[in-house]
């Protein structure tokens, strides 16, 4: 299978072009070739969106919604197609696909309800017989760049706001999980989407992706990555002027105070630092935990831990599956090697699956360090692999002050039963995301989705707030009172 450019509402032909394997990472083998596309490519998508943009921006927004609408029912026929072809390509586990999916449907819905809403304000005016509102005016074609972590629900909460609002894009999915991109395109002609509304362009960071922030025509970059990735795209973007919306890394917290239930707290560790292989920007990679009840909360984590199977996330009773790649696993490994020079001591796991059914996929057993200093490596760089480190302190305050040392701020998380303890600390987190008796992850897609410091630059996905990004706000002022009425001057 061939996957080419989706432009202008036509496949691409170029059988001479340069292909790259897509694998899956459970087993090695091939899934498919895609396209390894070239500036011109993108030129030529960002044409096609543009033209298409100029009608796009003429429907009215409730009718554009009808496409979301047709959207979300066709994923939801599609949902278990879609979770294969996800835990394929991806590696996550067969479960937590059918949720990532899930997540895409609940943002078609969402929008969809937006084109019905994108409200502005009236404000009365300071002049007699004056008219004054805001609305939310599209910008034109917006740049999405998406990872190969959350392939489907990423490029929904990017996607699914910008065609609402009036926009069209061009979208660049990772080069590691193009068949999603592809399966959406197939929806998208299927709904009868117009053309030229949704382009998709396969390819690198470095020749798609910088040709897409340096086209005078794409005038929004919406890009989910790395922080490294994210501070070239801001910096390329900020010379051209572009309004550029990050999502980046990660380092999120666990904090497990004295009067927490233990049993749920090992609960919520275990799904959010292990789940989907510790690759979320919100996965749990440290548990800040009180020393009173930090030898218990390692022993259960410990027995917890063997229920833990390991292997291919198509197989239903599998609860971690591989991570993305070889080069993945070599991070992951280095960090490990790290920890252990940096003098933490390893509880558990610390080595690579290459045995046997392992053999050939990419798996790293999930892994817990202790007694880990706050300011060490591990704890402070962002890994994205199952690795977590427990880090013990003496008080809420201590940990709250762990738990924003950091240079991100995407998630953090509280277990504890004191209420007052609970308000003052999601009062004091430092993240976009707070979390209370839960693990780091699981955010619903009609909240902002962002982060503090590094993570990000101040702007959000999903929620009403991702309309911020893809619209510009235009204030309207009507006089009709016949005659010239001077703001500020003309008031008494
Ligand atoms: C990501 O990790 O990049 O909150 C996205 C969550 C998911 C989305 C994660 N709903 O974990």
């Amino acid at each position: 299978m061939k996957l080419n450019n989706y432009i202008g509402g036509s496949w691409q032909e170029s059988e001479e072009a340069n292909f790259t394997a897509v694998m899956n990472p459970a087993n090695g083998k091939e899934l498919a070739q895609v396209k390894l596309s070239t500036k011109e490519d993108v030129n030529l998508a960002v044409k096609a969106a543009k033209e298409a943009q100029k009608k796009w921006a003429l429907v009215p927004a409730p009718k554009r919604a009808d496409f979301l609408y047709e959207i979300g029912y066709l994923m939801k026929k599609k949902k278990e197609h879609l979770a294969q072809v996800l835990t394929k390509e991806m590696g996550k586990v067969i479960e937590e696909a059918r949720g990532e999916v899930q997540e895409g449907i609940d943002m078609a819905f969402y929008m969809a309800g937006e084109g019905r809403r994108l409200f502005g304000e009236t404000v009365p005016s300071e002049l007699q017989d004056k008219f004054a509102m805001s609305v939310r005016a599209p910008i034109g074609v917006v740049g999405l760049i998406t990872p190969w972590n959350f392939p489907v629900a990423i490029a929904t909460w990017k996607s699914f706001p910008a065609i609402v609002a009036g926009n069209t894009f061009v979208w660049k999915p990772a080069t590691e999980t193009p068949m999603m991109a592809y399966e959406m395109a197939l929806i998208f002609e299927e709904v009868g989407l117009p053309e030229g509304v949704a382009n998709i362009v396969f390819g690198s960071g470095t020749e798609v992706g910088t040709a897409m922030i340096e086209h005078p025509d794409v005038r929004v970059i919406s890009f989910t990555g790395s922080t490294e990735t994210g501070r070239h795209v801001a910096e390329t973007g900020g010379r051209h002027l572009k309004k550029v919306s990050l999502e980046m890394g990660g380092k999120n917290a666990v904090i497990v105070l004295e009067d927490a239930d233990i049993d749920l707290a090992v609960e919520g560790i275990l799904w959010s630092a292990f789940g989907t292989a510790g690759q979320r920007c919100t996965a749990c990679s440290r548990v800040i935990v009180h020393k009173d009840v930090k030898k218990e909360l390692e022993e259960k984590l410990l027995t917890a831990m063997e229920a833990l199977t390991i292997g291919d996330g198509l197989d239903e009773t599998v609860k971690v599956g591989p991570v993305i790649n070889q080069k993945a696993l070599e991070k992951i490994q280095r960090y490990v090697e790290i920890g252990k020079s940096e003098g933490a001591t390893l509880l558990a796991g610390g080595n690579v699956l290459a045995e046997g059914e392992f053999a050939k996929g990419h798996y790293y057993e999930p892994t817990i360090f202790t007694d880990v200093k706050w300011n060490s490596r591990i704890a402070q760089e962002e890994i994205f692999g199952p690795v977590v480190s427990l880090i013990e302190v003496a008080s809420m305050e201590e940990a709250i002050e762990v738990n924003n040392s950091v240079v991100y701020g995407l998630s953090s998380s509280i277990f504890s039963r004191d209420v007052n303890k609970v308000f003052q600390a999601q009062r004091d987190l430092d993240t976009g995301i707070v979390y209370v008796n839960a693990g780091t992850t699981g955010a619903e897609i009609h909240l902002p989705f962002g982060g503090t410091k590094g993570t990000g630059n101040g702007h959000r996905d999903s929620g009403v707030a991702a309309l911020d990004v893809f619209t510009e706000w235009k204030s309207i002022y009507i006089d009709f009172s016949g005659k010239l009425q001077r703001a500020q001057i003309d008031v008494d």
